[in-house]
C-alpha cells in the first residue's frame, strides 16, 4: 500500500491514493514500487542500443569490466550519443508543437474558427522579420509571417531568426563557437545522423551538437510556439484562477483538458460556452459544464482565460479516480498511457485527438483543424452525454483548492513596472527592476521549471526551492508543472509576499505582484530567454553576467533536458534536482558540469538536497553580483 505522505506533499492525494487502492486501481506509484531499482547501466547512460550488434553495456567504474562496446565505442561516446539523442527528442517535441501552431496561423481567417487576437504583436513580428505590412490586410500579413515561421524548420541557408533577440555578446559567442542553429529540423536530423553507428564518436562534439540543437528549441520551436500562440489566442495578462483537484465540481459535467497545444484547448474553451451544450448539460441533470486543465495545456488556457488548473503531471491519474470526470481530452506529450486502463474503471471517456499521440484503449477522435470548432463541440457533447453514466458510489472530490494569479509575460511585467514607476515608455521600464536588483532588494531571479518525477516527493522539490529562494529575496518566475506546484502551494497569491524576504516583499508590495510569477507553459520558457536578454541588453552585458538561474527540481522528460541545455547554452546556469543519465562518463559529466562554463559561460549543477541547492544558487548569484560590482 502506498502512503500518500511519502509520495506527495499535495493533500488531495491523501484520500485519492487510498481510494485507488480500495478500488484496485494501479497508479504511477504502484508501478514505481514494482519497478524497484533502475538498471544501473541505463541510469548512468552507458547502455547502447544504437545498432543490433548490441545492446552493449560498458563499465562505468574505471578499470573494471568492459571498457568498450562491440564497435569500440567508449563510455564517453555512448553517454554523449544518448544524451544528444534525448536533447534532439526534446527539441523535436517543442518544435513540432510550434509547427502545428504555425500551420494554424497559416489557416487563420477573419470568419474562421481561428482568428488573430493580438494584431499588434503580429505586426511587431512582421516588422522584426522584414515583412512588408503597408496596405496589407491583417490575415495576409499573418499568412506571410506563418510561412516564414514554417520555413524556419527547413530553410536551406542562414540561421534562426529569433537568435537576433539575444544580446550581441551572446550572439558573437555563438557565432564563434559555431553554435548558431540553422533550420530546426536540420539540427534534429543532424543529431540523428551523427549518432548512427560509426559516425560521430567524439563526446565534446556530440555535446556541442546537442547545444546547437537545443538552441533551435529555445530560440526556435519554443519561441515560435509562444509568439504565434500569443498572436492567435491573445497575449496573456495577469488573471485570477484557482488550482488543484478541488476545482472539480460534483454537480457539473467535468471536462479535463490535458496535453500541450493551445490549438485544441482554445476551441474547447469556445465550445463549452455554446448555449446548446450548456442546455444539454442541464437536460442530463448537471448544473452546467466545468472545464479544467492539466499539465501545460492548463497553463495555456488558464493564462488566457482563467480556466482552472486541476493539477500537474502526477495528478493525471488521480483526477480520474475522483469519479467525476466525464471526459479527459488530450492531444500530445506527458499523457500517461495508463489513463486508458484507469478510465475504464470509471465512466470517464478518455479521448485522444492527435494523429501524433494515439493511445491504446482510448477513444480516438481526430481533431481536424479545418473543422476545429465543430469537432470541439462534438468532444464536449461526448462529455455531456456521459454525465448520466457517472457512478455515484465512486465519487469523491477533494476539497483542496487555492487561488493564484497567473499570466505574466515580458510585455506584462514591463508595462506593469512602467505604470508603477510612472514611466510612459515601456522600453525604459526595466529600470525599476534593474534598480531593485542593483540595490539588493532583489538578490537575483530564478526560473523554476519542469516536471514531476517519481524519484521525488511530488511537488516538494519545487515548493521547497521556491520557498527557500523567495525567503532570500530571489524573485521567482515559473512555468510548466513547477508553476502549478507553486500555484497549488499558494505561492502565487498577493499574500504569498509574506514568505518573501524583506527586500523582495517590499518590491512585491510596491509593484503589486506575487513573489512567484506564473509565466506559462514549458514552451514559454522562451519568454524567460527574452526577458533575461532584455535585462542584459539594458545593462550592456551578456546573459552570463546576470544573477539569474534556471532550476528544474523534479525534471523527468527529454524536453526538460533540451530546455536545460538551451538555458545553459544561453549563458544561464541550470540547477537540476536529479542527475541526468550521464554518470557513466566522467568526461561527459565534466563537460556539462564544469567545462561548459569556459565554453558558454554557464553550466549544469546537480543537487538532490534542496537546501544545499538553494545555498549553491545563492552563492552563485552573489558571485555574479560581485563581478557586476553590485
Ligand atoms: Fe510535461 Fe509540460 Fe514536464 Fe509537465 S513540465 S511534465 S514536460 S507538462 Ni513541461
Ligand atoms: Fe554496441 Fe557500438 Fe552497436 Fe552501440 S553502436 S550497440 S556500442 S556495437
Amino acid at each position: 500500500m502506498i502512503d500518500a505522505k511519502n509520495v506527495s506533499i499535495d493533500k488531495t492525494l491523501d484520500t485519492l491514493i487510498e481510494k485507488a487502492a480500495d478500488e484496485k486501481i494501479e497508479t504511477i506509484w504502484d508501478r514505481k514500487k514494482i519497478m524497484k531499482t533502475p538498471c544501473t547501466f541505463g541510469e548512468k547512460g552507458v547502455c547502447c542500443q544504437i545498432c543490433s550488434m548490441g545492446p552493449c553495456r560498458v563499465s562505468f567504474t574505471p578499470d573494471k569490466g568492459v571498457q568498450r562496446g562491440i564497435c569500440g565505442a567508449t563510455a564517453a561516446t555512448i553517454v554523449a550519443r544518448n544524451q544528444a539523442r534525448k536533447v534532439a527528442a526534446g527539441t523535436a517535441s517543442h518544435s513540432d508543437h510550434a509547427r502545428d501552431i504555425a500551420y494554424v496561423m497559416h489557416m487563420a481567417s477573419e470568419n474562421g474558427d481561428y482568428t488573430i487576437k493580438d494584431r499588434q504583436k503580429l505586426f511587431k513580428l512582421a516588422t522584426e522579420w522584414n515583412v512588408e505590412t503597408k496596405d496589407k490586410d491583417v490575415y495576409t500579413v499573418a499568412h506571410e509571417v506563418a510561412e516564414i515561421a514554417l520555413n524556419e524548420f527547413g530553410k536551406p541557408f542562414g540561421y534562426l531568426r529569433f537568435l537576433d533577440r539575444a544580446p550581441e555578446p551572446r550572439k558573437e559567442l555563438w557565432e564563434k563557437l559555431e553554435l548558431l542553429p540553422r533550420a530546426i529540423d536540420r539540427e534534429v536530423t543532424t543529431i540523428m545522423h551523427s549518432t548512427h553507428i560509426g559516425c560521430m564518436s567524439d563526446a565534446l562534439s556530440l555535446i556541442h551538437m546537442s547545444m546547437r540543437a537545443s538552441l533551435a528549441d529555445g530560440w526556435g520551436g519554443s519561441m515560435i510556439a509562444t509568439v504565434l500562440s500569443d498572436i492567435l489566442f491573445g497575449t496573456p495578462t495577469p488573471i485570477k484562477t484557482e488550482t488543484n483537484l478541488g476545482v472539480l465540481d460534483e454537480k457539473k459535467v467535468n471536462i479535463v483538458l490535458h496535453g500541450h497545444e493551445p490549438s485544441l484547448s482554445e476551441m474547447i474553451v469556445l465550445a463549452v460556452c455554446d448555449e446548446g451544450l450548456i442546455e444539454l448539460a442541464k437536460q442530463v441533470g448537471a448544473d452546467g459544464i466545468n472545464l479544467v486543465g492539466m499539465c501545460c495545456t492548463a497553463n495555456e488556457v488558464t493564462m488566457r482565460h482563467g480556466i482552472k488548473i486541476a493539477g500537474n503531471f502526477h495528478q493525471q491519474e488521480m483526477i480520474i479516480v475522483t469519479g467525476v470526470v466525464e471526459a479527459m481530452i488530450v492531444d500530445v506529450q506527458c499523457i500517461l498511457p495508463s489513463l486508458s486502463q484507469i478510465s475504464k474503471c470509471y465512466h470517464t471517456k478518455f479521448i485522444t485527438t492527435s494523429p501524433k499521440a494515439k493511445i491504446t484503449g482510448s477513444t480516438y477522435i481526430d481533431f481536424d483543424k479545418k473543422n476545429a470548432l465543430a469537432i470541439a463541440k462534438k468532444l464536449v457533447r461526448e462529455a455531456v452525454e456521459n454525465f448520466k453514466n457517472r457512478k455515484p458510489e465512486k465519487v469523491f472530490v477533494p476539497k483542496e483548492r487555492s487561488d493564484a494569479i497567473v499570466g505574466f509575460t515580458v510585455e506584462g511585467i514591463k508595462t506593469h513596472l512602467a505604470k508603477v514607476a510612472g514611466i510612459d515608455a515601456v522600453d525604459g521600464s526595466l529600470k525599476p527592476l534593474v534598480d531593485s536588483i542593483a540595490n539588493g532588494s532583489i538578490r537575483g531571479i530564478a526560473a523554476i521549471v519542469g516536471c514531476n518525477n517519481t524519484k521525488n516527493k511530488h511537488d516538494s522539490g519545487h515548493n521547497e526551492v521556491i520557498r527557500n529562494l523567495t525567503a532570500n529575496n530571489v524573485l521567482v518566475v515559473a512555468t510548466g508543472c513547477a508553476a502549478q506546484a507553486a500555484a497549488k502551494g499558494r505561492l502565487m497569491t498577493a499574500e504569498a509576499k509574506d514568505i518573501a524576504g524583506d527586500g523582495l516583499k517590499a518590491v512585491c508590495d510596491f509593484v503589486g505582484i506575487p513573489p512567484v510569477l506564473h509565466l506559462g507553459s514549458c514552451v514559454d520558457i522562451s519568454r524567460i530567454l527574452v526577458f533575461v536578454s532584455e535585462v542584459a541588453k539594458y545593462l550592456g552585458v551578456d546573459n552570463s553576467a546576470l544573477p539569474v538561474v534556471g532550476v528544474a527540481p523534479e525534471w523527468m522528460s527529454e524536453k526538460a533536458l533540451a530546455i536545460g541545455t538551451y538555458v545553459v547554452t544561453s549563458g544561464v546556469d541550470v540547477f537540476l534536482g536529479l542527475m541526468p543519465p550521464i554518470g557513466g562518463s566522467p568526461e561527459v559529466v565534466d563537460i556539462l558540469t564544469n567545462a561548459a562554463e569556459d565554453l558558454v559561460g554557464a553550466k549544469f549543477y546537480v543537487y538532490e538536497d534542496f537546501s544545499e541547492m538553494t545555498e549553491a544558487i545563492l552563492d552563485r548569484m552573489d558571485e555574479k553580483r560581485r563581478k557586476l560590482g553590485i
